[in-house]
């Protein structure tokens, strides 16, 4: 991954969300006032939860969705001092390189990418292995939002509204036998809809894999993603299912999931098959330990342009360090990168 000097294009100042509009929203949900919070906002979408946030583009949710959302008052974790990146950024600037390796790709070329029906399927050590309709592969879950930090390796970052359940209860449901010591993601491969795959990029070996320790995807803070900003995934955010690790660079979350496997040996990662002295398998956020080819100790928070390049000190564990720093205790983290 190549760092990407900020643009003027990539953001304009005027697209800043101010901080204090967040925090009106959250006071107006605070109280039982969330129905009024929406026709406060007039650029807002229709009926759906997205409205909470502005300028959100409504989309066509799938049928289970709705029936899932919180039903109680949404809450924030972990954002004190921390605005959302507005919707128009996080569906704009990405990296999904099924689609292309440009950041504007997924928006232009994921649409064409059908996720009703999709397939998930649970294997390996396992106690249930399946293969599921996604409705059914949800159904023992409600959702939570999660409002998360997220740090790419390329020294940018975001502040996301993720919906999604944690994915230790999806371990509790399909019973990890006593070999399963990782958990192992694929992504769709369908060369008809992902140009990335077609051409001649013939550096990745699709399908895109990522994996998990056990014990790191048992943390509460991993989640299983299927909507943002208060509606489904957009697709070239990951739609309909995602892996979210905050703590770790942004390659970690696994997006379109169709493969879900417990293993007995650390899976061969994507970024690792691509460069493994560059990227690792555990790929936690350490502002201590730099890219070979680039620092780690700042990153840009999006939106950032020329003239507010909005750069910040990046945070070990990306902030989440009481949550997971335990995990690592006796890893030298600089041989585990
Ligand atoms: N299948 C797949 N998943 C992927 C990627 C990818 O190229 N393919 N890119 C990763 C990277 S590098 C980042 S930073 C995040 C970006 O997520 P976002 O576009 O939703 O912000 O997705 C990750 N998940
Ligand atoms: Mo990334």
């Amino acid at each position: 991954m190549l760092i990407k000097l900020p643009s003027t294009s990539d953001s304009k100042e005027s697209d800043v969300t101010p901080e204090s509009f967040y925090l009106s929203r959250r006071t107006l949900l605070g109280s039982s006032l969330a129905g009024l919070a929406v026709s406060a906002f007039p650029r807002i979408g229709r009926a759906q939860d997205a409205g909470m946030y502005p300028d959100v583009e409504a989309g066509t949710p799938p049928a289970w969705f709705a029936e899932k959302l919180p039903k109680t008052k949404w809450q924030a974790v972990n954002v004190q001092g921390e605005s959302i990146t507005p919707f128009n950024d996080a569906t704009h600037y990405n990296n999904f390189y099924e689609f292309g390796t440009a950041k504007g790709d997924p928006a232009q070329y994921a649409g064409a990418l059908k996720t009703e029906p999709w397939t998930v399927v649970v294997d390996g050590e396992v106690g249930k292995p399946g293969r599921y309709a996604l409705e059914d592969f949800m159904k023992p879950y409600q959702l939570e939002e999660r409002i998360y930090r997220l740090r790419c390796v390329e020294a940018w970052s975001m502040v996301i509204p993720w919906l999604g359940f944690p994915l230790s209860a999806l371990l509790k449901q399909v019973e990890p036998t006593s070999k399963a010591k990782f958990i192992r993601f694929e992504t769709l491969q369908d060369p008809k809809v992902m140009p990335g795959q077609r051409s001649g990029f013939a550096l990745i070996e699709w399908p895109y894999v990522e994996g998990l320790r056990l014990d790191e995807a048992m943390n509460p803070l991993a989640i299983l993603a299927v909507g943002m900003y208060g509606r489904e995934l957009p697709n070239q955010n990951g739609a309909p299912l995602r892996l979210v690790v905050p703590w770790k660079y942004g390659f970690k979350s696994v997006k379109s999931i169709v493969r879900i496997s417990l293993v007995e040996d650390q899976p061969k990662t994507t970024w690792q098959s691509i460069a493994a002295d560059e990227y690792g398998f555990y790929a936690n956020v350490n502002p201590q330990v730099d890219h070979p080819r680039w620092s780690q100790a700042r990153e840009r928070r999006l939106p950032s342009g020329l003239f507010s390049p909005n750069v910040r000190e990046t945070q070990m564990f990306n902030g989440y360090g009481n949550e997971v720093a335990s995990l690592y205790s006796g890893l030298d983290l600089r041989k585990n990168y």
